[in-house]
C-alpha cells in the first residue's frame, strides 16, 4: 500500500524528470543560501540589493529557457517554473526580480530583437550583470493598455520618445528598459511597438515609488521619457502589436501561476507547524476541528495548483500552450495563495503580524501578485470572453 505524503500528497516529484529536479534543488539552494538571510532586512528597509541580480544569474537562475549560446541553461519551461516555486517560497519580491529580468526583458530581445541586440544584451542580462525593466503600464493605462499614451516618432535615424510608465518593477536599478509605445503606422494608424533603451540615454530617468506596504524587497519606480532620441537599432523590430508585450506576459504569468503556490507552501507549512507548537486550552491548536479544516483545505489547493501549473508548463514546453490556460492558473493560484496567506496569518494570532513569522509578508506581498501582469478580475473576463466569445472589458 503507498502511503500518503502529507507534504506531497501526489507524489508531485515523481513526475519531475532528473533534470528539472536538479534545477529545482539548485534553486532552492539558492533561495535557502542568498534570500532567506536577507528578506526580513530588504521587506523592513524596503531595500533591493542590484547586487543580486549576478548572484542569481551566476546561479544559473536568469532566463533559464533560453539557449546555451547566451550563457543560459537551455532548461525547459517546467524547470522556469520550479525556480520561480522556490524564489517565491522566500518571497514574492525576489521572484519579481527573476521573473521580469527573465520573462519580461531577456524573453523580448531574444523573442523579437535582432541577432545584434541578442548579442549585445542577452549574455549580460542572463549573467546578471545588467538589469533589466519592462514599460507597459501608464498612470492612465493599467488593465486596458491600448490606452497608453507614450508616443515614439520617427525622426532621422532613428525615433523620439515621449511618455510616463508607472508601477515598473527594477526600474531605478534597470541599466536595460524595454518598453512599449504608440508609433503611427504606414496607414496612419497607431500601432504598439517595443524599445529597448539604455540607462543614461538623455531625456530617461527612473524615480523610485516609495511606500509601497507590498513587495518592499522589490524595488518600483516611473520610467519617465522626455524626447529620449535612440538609433533604428533600439526598436523591437520582430513584432508590433500588443501582442508583443502579451507574448512575453504569458510567460511571466505562467511563472506567478508556480511562484505564488511556493509563497503558499511557506505559509501553509508554518501555519501547521505553529499548530503543533502552539498549546491553548491544555492541546496542540493543530488539535481542534477548525485548524484542521484550514490546513486541509490549504494542502488541497496547493496540490491542485500544482498539478496544473504542471500541466499547463508541459503544455507549453510541448509549444501547445494557448493564453486562457496561463490565465487559468495565474488567476486561481493567486486567489488561493492569496487566501492562504491570509488564513495563515490568522492561525498565527498576534504572532502573525511579526515580520519573523513571514505569513503576514507573504500576504502583503501577493495582494500585489494577485493584481499585477492582469488582475484576478481581469484574467476572469479574458477566461469569460473565451467560453462565451462575448467581450466584458467595455
Ligand atoms: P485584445 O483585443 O484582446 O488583443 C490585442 C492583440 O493582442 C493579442 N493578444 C495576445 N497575444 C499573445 N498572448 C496573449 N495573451 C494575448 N492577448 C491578446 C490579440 O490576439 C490581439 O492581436 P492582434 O494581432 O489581433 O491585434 O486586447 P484588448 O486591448 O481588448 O485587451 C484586453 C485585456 C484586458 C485582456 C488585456 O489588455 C490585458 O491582459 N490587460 C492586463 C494588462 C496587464 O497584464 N499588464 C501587465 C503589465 S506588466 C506587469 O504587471 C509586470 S509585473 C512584473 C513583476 O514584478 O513580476
Ligand atoms: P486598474 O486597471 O485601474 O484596475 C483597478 C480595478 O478595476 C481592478 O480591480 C481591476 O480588476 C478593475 N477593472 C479594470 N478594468 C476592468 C473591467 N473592464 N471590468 C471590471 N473590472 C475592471 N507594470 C508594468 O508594465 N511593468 C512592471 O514591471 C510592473 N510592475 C508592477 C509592480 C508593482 C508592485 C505593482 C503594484 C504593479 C506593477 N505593474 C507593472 C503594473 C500592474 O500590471 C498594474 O497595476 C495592473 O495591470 C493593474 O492596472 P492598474 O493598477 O492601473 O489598475
Amino acid at each position: 500500500k503507498t502511503s500518503f505524503v502529507w507534504s506531497d500528497p501526489f507524489l508531485f516529484d515523481d513526475q519531475l524528470s532528473e533534470e528539472e529536479r536538479m534545477i529545482r534543488d539548485a534553486a532552492k539552494a539558492f533561495a535557502d543560501e542568498e534570500l532567506r538571510p536577507i528578506v526580513e532586512h530588504a521587506y523592513m528597509a524596503e531595500e533591493t540589493d542590484p547586487g543580486l541580480f549576478a548572484k542569481m544569474g551566476a546561479a544559473g537562475l536568469l532566463g533559464v529557457t533560453l539557449p546555451e549560446d547566451y550563457g543560459a541553461a537551455n532548461a525547459n519551461y517546467v524547470s522556469y517554473g520550479l525556480v520561480a516555486r522556490e524564489v517565491e517560497r522566500v518571497d514574492s519580491g525576489f521572484r519579481s526580480m527573476m521573473s521580469v529580468q527573465s520573462s519580461l526583458v531577456i524573453y523580448p530581445i531574444y523573442a523579437y530583437g535582432s541577432q545584434e541586440q541578442r548579442q549585445k544584451y542577452l549574455p549580460r542580462l542572463v549573467s546578471g550583470e545588467w538589469i533589466g525593466c519592462f514599460g507597459l503600464t501608464e498612470p492612465d493605462a493599467g488593465s486596458d493598455p491600448a490606452g497608453m499614451k507614450t508616443r515614439a516618432e520617427k525622426i532621422d535615424g532613428g525615433w523620439r520618445l515621449n511618455g510616463t510608465k508607472m508601477w515598473i518593477s527594477n526600474a531605478p536599478i534597470a541599466d536595460v528598459f524595454v518598453v512599449w509605445a504608440k508609433v503611427k503606422g504606414e496607414d496612419g494608424k497607431d500601432v504598439i511597438r517595443g524599445f529597448v533603451l539604455e540607462k543614461g540615454t538623455k531625456g530617461l530617468s527612473a524615480p523610485k515609488i516609495g511606500g509601497k506596504l507590498s513587495l518592499r524587497a522589490s524595488i518600483t519606480g516611473e520610467i519617465v521619457m522626455e524626447d529620449v532620441e535612440v538609433g533604428e537599432d533600439a526598436l523591437l523590430a520582430g513584432v508590433s502589436g500588443l501582442r508583443g508585450p502579451f507574448g512575453c506576459l504569458n510567460r511571466a504569468r505562467y511563472g506567478i501561476g508556480w511562484g505564488v503556490l511556493g509563497a503558499a507552501e511557506e505559509c501553509w507549512t508554518r501555519a501547521r507547524q505553529y499548530g503543533l507548537d502552539r498549546h491553548q486550552f491544555n492541546r496542540p491548536l493543530a488539535a481542534t476541528q477548525l485548524y484542521q479544516k484550514k490546513l486541509a483545505d490549504m494542502q488541497t489547493e496547493i496540490t491542485l495548483g500544482l498539478q496544473a501549473c504542471l500541466r499547463v508548463g508541459r503544455l507549453l514546453d510541448e509549444d501547445r500552450m494557448a493564453p486562457e490556460m496561463i490565465s487559468l492558473i495565474k488567476r486561481n493560484n493567486c486567489g488561493k495563495a492569496l487566501d492562504i496567506a491570509r488564513q495563515a496569518r490568522d492561525m498565527h494570532g498576534g504572532n502573525g503580524i511579526q515580520i519573523e513569522f513571514a505569513v503576514m509578508r507573504h500576504a502583503q506581498n501577493l495582494e500585489t501578485v494577485n493584481t499585477y501582469e492582469g488582475t484576478h478580475d481581469v484574467h476572469a473576463l479574458i477566461l469569460g470572453r473565451a467560453q462565451t466569445g462575448l467581450q466584458a472589458f467595455f
